[in-house]
């Protein structure tokens, strides 16, 4: 048999879509703090924008006191951060959510790490000063289409707090990995928000605008919201932090082990704080024993990889969970809170394998 990790089996993107892309990232296979472009998830609304010269000007307006724009060769003229920021989509995991939901039914792989290099906003804002009045900051993209739901042509568009908008890691990001940023991931700028889901970061960014109510764009106010009710809107709040989240990556569901010592591991990860603890369950919940977890990573929001030893001693049929714990004291719950979009699955990981 060709062992798992066999350099001449390469893992590749688990495609979920093509017009839009949708792609997964081959979580199970990865041993690296920072995804390659090759195996980056892709998620995507609408086809792919095209790239003029307008992708290089970026404007900011609304209530600021100086509108201006910023051209693409002035930003990567500017003071720069470089972070190492995993990305995952708030509907990493959907698949899982039962009764099933509607909507990208996404495994594990809707997560990826890169290292975003760019201006902090709030350099950007202290060119154009803010108004008063200001409450929220809209980004736009290049990219638009129509949606199942509305009549009309949408831009993916999306706001933050002033709050979040000012923390000094909310990047407008021109680098992944000290490349430009690939076409497909936002060339040639796109706002990068740690900590939170990835919807909040727009690729293409087209515009900036300063806004003095509340912005209601459809993938602010219709899609990211946490519906609890099946038939109701009733109880909607925005979707917002990454919860506290682990994947067991080896060994694989359904997996035929021999007896004897195995390693479990995987990868742990939260929006605030850091990952604390992560318990393994060999017996289906029943006892919990700590796994090994890679010292704190200088990087705030990094993930953090853990493993656990495993003598599998008696011939029979496990049940193997994961359960991480955060700074904050958040734990991952045994069963996910369902909501009708299916956002923000963080229950234990569980893998169900064999010993022979
Ligand atoms: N302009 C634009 N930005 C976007 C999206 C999009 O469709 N259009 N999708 C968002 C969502 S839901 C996710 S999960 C991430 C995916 O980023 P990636 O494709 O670079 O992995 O981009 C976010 N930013
Ligand atoms: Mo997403």
């Amino acid at each position: 048999m060709v062992p798992l990790h066999s350099p001449i089996l390469k893992p590749y993107l688990i495609t979920r879509g093509l017009v839009p892309e949708n792609q997964e990232h081959p979580i199970h296979f990865v041993s690296a703090a920072i995804t390659p472009e090759s195996s980056f998830y892709l998620r995507n609304h609408f086809p792919y924008p095209r790239i003029s010269e307008q992708s290089f000007v970026l404007s900011v307006g609304g209530e600021v006191q100086k509108p201006r724009t910023f051209q693409y060769q002035e930003l990567l003229r500017m003071p720069f951060k470089e972070l190492i920021v995993p990305l995952e989509c708030a509907g990493n995991n959907r698949g899982l959510f039962r009764p099933r939901v509607f909507g990208e039914q996404w495994g594990g792989g809707a997560i990826s790490q890169g290292v975003w290099r760019g201006v902090a906003l709030r350099e950007l804002l202290r060119y154009t000063g803010l108004q008063a009045s200001a409450k929220e900051i809209v980004f736009e993209g290049h990219d638009f289409g129509r949606r199942p739901d509305l009549e009309g042509e949408f831009v993916f568009a999306r706001s933050l707090p002033l709050e979040k908008a000012f923390h000094p890691d909310t990047l407008i990001a021109y680098a992944l990995n000290g490349e430009p940023i690939p076409y497909k991931h936002g060339y040639p700028l796109r706002l990068i928000v740690p900590q939170w889901y990835a919807m909040a970061s727009v690729k293409w960014l087209r515009s900036i605008t300063v806004t003095r109510t509340h912005f209601n764009g459809p993938f602010q106010d219709i899609d990211y919201m946490f519906y609890p009710e099946k038939d109701s809107d009733t109880g909607k709040i925005p979707v917002t932090t990454i919860q506290v989240n682990s994947i067991i990556q080896q060994p694989l569901n359904r997996s035929v082990l021999d007896k004897g010592m195995h390693q479990i591991y995987g990868l742990a990860w939260t929006g605030t704080g850091s990952i604390k603890k992560v318990e393994i369950s060999t017996d289906g919940g029943g006892n919990w024993r700590p796994a090994v977890v890679q010292p704190e990573s200088p990087n705030a929001y990094s993930w953090t990889f853990w493993n656990y030893t495993w003598f599998a001693d008696q011939k029979g049929e496990y049940t193997i969970m994961s359960r991480a714990t955060d700074s904050f004291g958040f734990v991952q719950p045994a069963a996910a809170k369902w909501n009708r979009k299916g956002y923000g699955y963080n229950a234990y990981s569980v893998v169900h394998i064999k010993v022979e």
